[in-house]
């Protein structure tokens, strides 16, 4: 069993290194066969070609480039489109998203088809308070008014089994910006998949900035949560 690891880079040069050695080394001692796929969208601090010069003997690492229509979810599309392994793992390049954990979503698909980290369940948590608590209720909302499937719709650190993510539309989903996991959870509902939320405690993002706008976020993400519950867009 092979794992891939997609990660999604927008001015992550100084993150990117020191994560990939994290991971590397939490996966080598688990004994877990992996490789990272990145996907780069031409950063101009040079993410892209940091990696190759950092990783050109090793192939478990394979950096690649968008040069075109920078977007963070079809970036990710485009990495999963390369992976070789039989699970996926979606997470992000700045250390929100902690390594550690990656051994627990893989083992955690051995009883569910998808495993997300959660921060609103007991045991987790997140560094940033008032990030944290605006969106605890937007997701208390989105999960008690809007009927979405659990506690942290927005986290986009999950473990997937690939050939049930291939069986979804999946260039619906992955369009824009964070919002893709909205649709990948209402997605997985609809077709009656198995989810399980393991806790995560968001660590800060060690370097460089967020790319995140959090009031636009915040309407677009409502916007869309309200057209997947009442439109029939949610059947896809
Ligand atoms: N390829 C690509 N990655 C992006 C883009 N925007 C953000 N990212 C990556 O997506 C992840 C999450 O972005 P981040 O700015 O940390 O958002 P936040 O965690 O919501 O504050 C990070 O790994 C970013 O480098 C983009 O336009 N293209
Ligand atoms: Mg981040």
């Amino acid at each position: 069993m092979t794992v891939s690891i997609v990660i999604p880079t927008y001015n992550e040069r100084n993150n990117i290194v020191a994560l990939i050695q994290s991971i590397t080394k939490i996966l080598d001692k688990s004994l877990i066969k992996f490789e990272i796929i990145i996907v780069d969208d031409n950063s101009p601090d040079n993410t892209y070609s940091h990696i190759k010069s950092h990783y050109l003997h090793d192939s478990r690492i394979r950096p690649f480039v968008r040069n075109k229509n920078r977007c963070l979810a079809k970036a990710i599309l485009f990495g999963i489109m390369k992976t070789k392994g039989s699970i996926i793992i979606g997470m992000d390049a700045d250390f929100n998203h902690p390594p550690s954990l990656i051994p627990k979503l893989i083992s955690s698909l051995h009883h569910a088809d998808f495993a997300v980290a959660s921060r609103f369940i007991k045991g987790g948590g997140m560094k940033e308070p008032i990030r944290y608590y605006l969106t605890y209720i937007f997701n208390l909302f989105l999960k008690y008014i809007l009927g979405f499937p659990i506690l942290d719709n927005l986290s986009g650190f999950y473990a997937i089994k690939k050939p049930v993510l291939m069986k979804l539309h999946l260039e619906y989903i992955y369009q824009g910006y964070g919002e893709y996991h909205l649709r990948l959870l209402k997605s997985i509902q609809n077709q009656g998949l198995r989810i399980v939320q393991i806790p995560v405690k968001y660590g800060y993002r060690k370097y460089g900035q967020s790319k995140s706008h959090l009031i636009f976020l915040f309407f677009r993400y409502l916007q869309i949560a309200f057209q997947l519950t009442f439109s029939n867009q949610n059947n896809k």
